[in-house]
């Protein structure tokens, strides 16, 4: 499966050097794990990786990340290979990036600033493509920083070095400033749009779920699974980006919505995390989180516990989660007894295996849902009342010169069966 982006397709491939970097108490393993995924970052944007090398540091090298050698040894790399390019699996400060690419002549790249240019090129959406910019200006205002105070080290300072060189920076982190206020304000616009939409659906107390998972899990071929739609899903790290939802009808026949968002990675830069907040709400305002869980990846247990962390970052741990462990038709069976996590089911999004269970664990895990309900019923329909209380708790009733307010506690399923009287 073609792995680049129809923009890409046309064009040569840029040529990298992917460079995995590691502190040595993390051990080995973590960095080679985040370089293959590194790997499949630059074909993602579109680049072909012609060489890889990684080295676990002792400590950070402020002016270049890794060791003096091994840069080097990636100067010998660019000059037997071509290479155009060299992304390095971690941030580099302005500092950094300034010196190791006067060191190897080519455009070096770190792994946020890789991943920032791949949601450049899927962004679709109006608010999409602000979360981007904004990200991408938050993310180069730091390094901007650093790349000040690292070129009056370089020059020594002093009279008649700094003056120029900081009126630049000053009227460029000026500029990125007022930029970043003018992107905020027009997000702020959008965002009220949003939350307008979300009341409507709120008022009408449709229950929602909101598919979260590593990228690449399958979120959007479940989507499309259940709600027999087509939303965009393919073979490639962030196919998804800007979040759509659509709506469901469970077993019982209740209407609910699922959200698909854009998916996880590790060491996702912050201020994607920042700028897609938006994005991320749809999830926070969903009754019941699924977590999608790629079985057959190698990987699967650092994947599952990025997502936990992120989680527990965004403060959803309250919420009920339904660990849905997806693509078994390709996952060696065993792999499901290396599992604690509840509730959860098997299931293949690809061939339909498992979905039904997966639809009676919504169901059931909806059910113990309750919400304090109003719910109206007009003059002449007060019988309906005694109907109600035998299914559902009456905590306070209060009679109107119309008819009668009823609070009560509902789940989903007695919202859908008493929906007429939602007030
Ligand atoms: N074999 C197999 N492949 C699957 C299954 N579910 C999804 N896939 C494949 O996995 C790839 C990723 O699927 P998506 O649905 O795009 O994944 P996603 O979680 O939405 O990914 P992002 O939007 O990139 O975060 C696609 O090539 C799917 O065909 C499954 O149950 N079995
Ligand atoms: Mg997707």
């Amino acid at each position: 499966m073609d792995k680049k982006l129809d923009k890409n397709l046309q064009q040569e491939p840029e040529r990298a050097i992917v460079v995995g970097v590691g502190l040595k108490k993390d051990g080995l393993e973590e960095i080679k794990e985040s370089l293959a995924e590194l790997q499949e970052l630059v074909e993602t944007a579109g680049g072909a990786v012609i060489g890889s090398t990684y080295q676990a540091v002792e400590s950070w090298n402020p002016a270049i990340l890794i060791g003096d050698g091994k840069l080097n040894e990636i100067g010998e790399m660019i000059e037997a290979t071509e290479a155009q390019l060299v992304v390095f699996d971690h941030s580099l400060s302005g500092v950094q990036s300034r010196n190791i690419e006067e060191r190897l002549k080519v455009r070096v790249l770190d792994r946020s600033q890789l991943i920032l240019d791949i949601f450049a090129q899927r962004a679709k959406s109006y608010e999409g493509q602000l979360q981007v910019e904004l990200a991408q200006m938050l993310d180069q205002l730091p390094r901007m920083v650093h790349a000040w105070k690292g070129s009056l080290s370089r020059l020594g300072g002093g009279i008649g070095t700094r003056g120029p060189g900081e009126t630049a920076l000053e009227i460029d982190r000026r500029r990125i400033h007022s930029r970043v206020k003018v992107i905020r304000n027009k997000l702020e616009t959008v965002r009220k749009n949003r939350l307008q939409h979300r009341a409507l659906r709120q008022r009408h107390e449709i229950a929602s779920f909101a598919l979260i998972g590593y990228t690449n899990s399958g979120k959007s071929t479940l989507l499309n699974r259940l709600c027999h739609s087509q939303v965009y899903a393919e073979d490639q790290l962030f196919a998804t980006l800007d979040p759509i939802t659509r709506k469901f009808r469970l077993p019982s026949g209740a209407s609910t919505v699922i959200t698909d968002t854009v998916g996880f990675i590790r060491k996702l830069p912050h201020h994607l995390i920042e700028a897609f907040k938006a994005t991320l709400e749809e999830s926070q305002d969903a009754d019941i989180l699924l977590h999608v869980v790629d079985l057959s990846n190698p990987q699967m247990a650092k994947q599952v516990q990025i997502v936990k962390e992120l989680i527990h970052e965004f403060g959803w741990d309250r919420k009920p989660i339904i660990h849905i462990f997806n693509k078994c038709d390709k996952a060696p069976i065993q792999r499901r007894f290396e599992i604690s996590d509840h509730p959860r089911t098997f299931i293949s999004a690809l061939t339909g295996e498992g979905i039904d269970q997966l639809t009676q664990l919504m169901e059931e895990t909806l059910d113990t849902l309750q919400r304090e309900i109003t719910l109206f019923f007009p003059k002449g329909e007060e019988q309906k009342i005694f109907e109600l209380s035998r299914t559902a708790k009456i905590l306070r009733k209060e009679e109107a010169s119309t008819g009668t307010l009823c609070v009560a506690h509902l789940n989903p399923k007695l919202m859908n069966i008493w929906r007429d009287y939602l007030s």
